[in-house]
Order: structure tokens, then sequence, then C-alpha cells
């Protein structure tokens, strides 16, 4: 059990097929459960805030492996670390096993983003096996040329006006903060209530469209740049559609959406959404169990 366990934490370079010759090494899978991809790509894990969600990116990792992971921007909030430290052992363990793949072979890029904008001063070294870089081409399994950068150049807002982007951390709960105090005294003079809901919703169709653009502008330097696609995070809106000629992924978040970006032995990409994923398994489990029960 214990060796299990342990073997199912480290990378293994080889493994068996699924449908092992002997029973042995078919439930030891079934134990391990760690699927194989030739690329993986995470962004915005924003270690250091409260919003990360580390345990589940710990159990993404577990189970999931790859030949090249590339950690695309946002993984250490820096922004948030110097108002305040929140460093849990699960941020740590994060960090950790990241060395770790990068120690087993696995090859390790780390691109980072505008909130750890500290590690681009260490762009073109390596760290444990990490390297560090402005952006990377990626060449995929079938041939394939990828751009991968984090992606805040694109956004205007960020780029020339960073105390804007910090405020919009803020602005939901200050203005509900200031439609409580303006209700109030709306209701003083006599006015009647006027609801934050038709601000939120212009809002939102302001969000819909900044997505819009921010997607359109990455396209854009991917047919520039004359590659295959453009692969990118920093709006945690997880994203793999053509757009006239080239191909736009954007890998999500582990704050919100828990999404990574794969590459398949054949070249495919697909987006996986892992809490997606947990779901499904929570519903599958009892019966797994029961048939390893069985089994033993
Ligand atoms: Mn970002």
């Amino acid at each position: 059990m214990l060796r299990s366990l342990f073997l199912a934490c480290i990378p293994v370079p080889h493994r068996p097929t699924y449908f092992g010759s002997t029973r042995r090494s078919r439930r030891m899978d079934q134990e391990s459960d760690v699927t194989r991809y030739r690329s993986i790509w995470i962004s915005d894990v924003h270690l250091g805030t409260r919003g990360c969600k580390a345990d589940l990116l710990l159990d993404f990792l577990k189970h999931n492996d790859s030949e090249y992971l590339y950690l695309v921007g946002d993984i250490v909030d820096g922004w948030r670390l110097k108002k305040s430290w929140y460093w849990p052992q699960a941020h740590n363990d994060v960090v950790q096993k990241i060395l770790r793949r990068a120690r087993k072979g696995a090859k390790v890029f780390y691109i980072p983003g505008n909130h750890d904008e500290g590690a681009r001063d260490f762009i073109g070294l390596q760290f444990g096996g990490v390297k560090v870089m402005e952006e990377a081409i990626h060449t995929t399994a079938d041939g394939k040329r990828f751009l991968v950068t984090h992606g805040d150049q694109f956004d205007a807002v960020v780029k020339y006006a960073k105390w804007l982007a910090l405020i919009g951390d803020h602005a939901y709960v200050m203005l509900l903060n200031v439609n409580t105090g303006l209700n109030w005294v709306r209701r003083k003079m006599g006015f009647t209530y006027w609801s934050v809901s038709a601000y939120l919703k212009h809002k939102a169709k302001s969000a819909v469209e900044y997505i819009g653009k921010y997607e359109a502008a990455l396209a854009d330097e991917a047919r520039r740049r004359a590659v295959d696609g453009i692969i990118c995070g920093h709006i945690h809106n997880a994203e793999m559609r053509p757009m006239e000629g080239v191909l736009y992924c954007n890998d999500g978040d582990w704050v919100e959406s828990c999404t990574a970006l794969v590459e398949h032995d054949s070249g495919m990409l697909e987006i996986i959404n892992w809490a997606e994923v947990l779901r499904q398994r929570t519903v599958v489990k009892p019966s797994a169990g029961a048939a390893a029960k069985a089994a033993a």
C-alpha cells in the first residue's frame, strides 16, 4: 500500500500499458492512476493567496505526468504576498512537486506573468532544472509550433495602469459597500433603492467583450509571429478554438476553474477541467473500490 502510494507520487518514465500482462501491474495502475501526456500547461495558480486551489492542483499533478511542463505565469502571487504573508503547507507542496518533477527529468519551463513579474529578473536562468523564460516556442508531436506566453502584455489595462488592475481585485467588495452606504443615504432622502445588479450586468457584458478583444489580440500575435497557435493564461478563462487560421489556447487557472491544457502523444491538444474530472470520479468511485476489494 505504502509502496504504491509512493509510486503514485513519482513520475514513471516508461509506464506499462493500462492493459498490462499481469494482474498485479493492472491493479497498481488502477491505484496509481497516472495519465501521461506529452505536455502540460498550467498558469494562474496564484500561490500565496487564499483563492489558490493548491489541493486540487496537487491532486492533478499526482495523477497527470508529462515530458514537458510549462508554468505559464502568475504561479506565485507576489502582489498579494507583499501585502500580507500567506503560505500554507499545500502551497509549499506544489513548489516541491514541480521541482521534483524537474529533477526526475521532465522539461520544466517557467514563463512569469504579471503577478510574479519579480521572476522576470531571472529570465535565461535555471533553478533546480526549471528554466525561466520570457516566452517559449513549443513544437507539438505533429510538428505544429505554438507561442507560449502569459499574455498580460496584450492587456492594455495591466500594461499601462497597473494600479487599475490592482484595484480590480477589490472593486466588487468596494462596490457592495458603496451600494449599501449609498442606498442608506438615498432612503433617508426619500429616494428608492438603486439596484447594483444592472451595473453588474453591464460589467459582465463588458467582461465578455474584453475577453473577446484579448483573444483577438493574442490570435493576431500568433499570425504576426507566423506560428500555428498561441498558448496563454492571464484572463482565467480556459478556451481552445481556431481563430482565422491560428489556434487560440488558454489553459485557464487554479483559482476558480482548475483547468490545464495538455498535449497527447499524437500532438492533439485538450483542456482538462480537473474539478469536473473529480466530480465524475466521485460518482464512479464506490464501484471501483468494491472491485478492488473483490480482486484483493
Ligand atoms: Mn496575469
